[in-house]
This record gives structure tokens, sequence and C-alpha cells, in this order.
């Protein structure tokens, strides 16, 4: 099974060792009023991708496909937070401040959730991560293992930021990653570009990328896939 992608094919094995990994499509970097605006950024650029993110989700649900959505989130007394981290932006509002849709970046905060249309099923794992990539002080890599998951497909936001990080992390780990183009999305469309770029360089040497449609494809041959 293979996915028409660049810099050339990528090899799937059987579905049960492939995760859809979904990065960070939370309501504080998608809508007004969160941490992504504060920043300055304009948010409606991410917004473009949610339909292309939500065919790939329901693909993966049709097929009972491993899915792992991430959020990018602090616990309330900013404990897991680098005083670093924190410190940085220099935005209107920053990690904890009170905006409205609640602290900025903490957990269970209204802003801190999935935006509602790619909301996590009680099925789904949901990785909450203190850092910009998803391997950072969370239980994803055991997780994985667990599951004999040897593939990602890569979606989310922002590019080059935590899904451009977290798919360094998991190419260091031997994972075998794909970020899907048209379901990931910067408030820089350069920083985005650079980004495709530089995972497909050198014969692929972070990776690969596709279009969701040929990832769609690529998956569509399978009629039946082995569930874990
Ligand atoms: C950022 C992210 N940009 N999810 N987070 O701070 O990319």
């Amino acid at each position: 099974m293979r996915i028409d992608a660049q810099p050339y094919d990528y090899e799937l094995p059987n579905l049960s060792q492939v995760a859809l990994v979904i990065i960070d499509m939370q309501r504080d970097f998608l809508e007004p009023g969160g941490f992504g605006e504060a920043l300055g950024n304009d948010v409606h650029r991410l917004q473009a991708i949610v339909p292309t993110v939500k065919l790939l989700l329901d693909s993966f649900r049709a097929q009972n496909l491993t899915i792992i959505h991430t959020i990018e989130c602090h616990l309330p007394d900013l404990s897991d937070c680098p005083v670093s981290k924190q410190k940085r932006g220099r935005g209107t509002l920053n990690i904890g401040d009170l905006g409205p849709m609640g602290r900025i970046l903490i957990k269970g905060e209204p802003g801190n959730d999935i935006i509602s249309e790619l909301a996590p099923l009680p099925s789904e794992i949901v990785i909450h991560k203190p850092g910009k990539g998803a391997f950072c002080r969370t239980n994803l890599e055991v997780l994985l293992n667990e599951r004999e998951i040897t593939h990602l497909l890569i979606t989310g936001v922002t590019t080059e930021v935590c899904v451009q990080t977290t798919m360094r992390e998991a190419n260091d780990r031997g994972y075998e990653c794909l970020m899907v183009e048209d379901a990931t999305e910067s408030y820089f469309p350069e920083f985005k570009q650079a980004t495709l770029a530089m995972v497909r360089a050198q014969s692929g040497i972070v990776g690969w990328t596709a279009s969701a449609a040929a990832v769609l494809q690529g998956l569509g041959g399978v009629k039946s896939a082995a569930v874990r």
C-alpha cells in the first residue's frame, strides 16, 4: 500500500500500525481572543484547513484506525511551564493571562478546547503537552509503542512550530512520518512552504509530504483494517 508523496512514495504497512496525529487544533490558536491572536496573528488563516482535517478524521474513524489529538496546555499553577516560555511573546496576553476565552493555554479553559468540528471521541487519544513537540514530557511514545504504531500522518497547526517540532521528535524516535500538506497551516504562508520543503529535502531527511487526497486514496486501498 502506497501514498503518492514527495520526495517519493510513502509505503504504508498494515493500517493497524498507522496513526493520524492532529496537532493543537484548539480555539486558542484558531479563534479570535486566544493565544494566536494575542501574538498579533490573523487566526482566520488557520481555519481553512478544518474541512480537510475533518475528512481525514472521518476516514480514520470509518476505518477504526488510531487517532491522536494533541493540546498545548499548562497546569493552572503553571508549574509545567518554563519561565522562559511564559515570559516570551510580548503579545497582548501571555500564557496564563485571562482572555475572552479564559486563561491562555491553561488546561480546561474554554479557549484550550479543540474546536467543536474536530472534537475528539472518547475512544481517541488526547495528549496534553506542555511543549511545542508532542513527545516532550508526555506519554506519547509509550502509547505508540504499546499499540505498535510505526507510521504517523501528521496534521494540524502551526506548521513550523508544533507540527514540525513533533515531526522531528518522531523522526528521531524512528517513526516514519508524513506531513499532510493541505491539513496543516501556519500564520505565515512562507513558513509553511519552507517547512514542507525542509521536510522532503535531501531525499526526505525528516520524512514525506503528500496531499490529503493522496492520503485518502492510499488509505482507501484497504477495505478493512486490523484494529487494535
Ligand atoms: C504555537 C503551536 N505556535 N501549536 N503552538 O505556539 O504551533
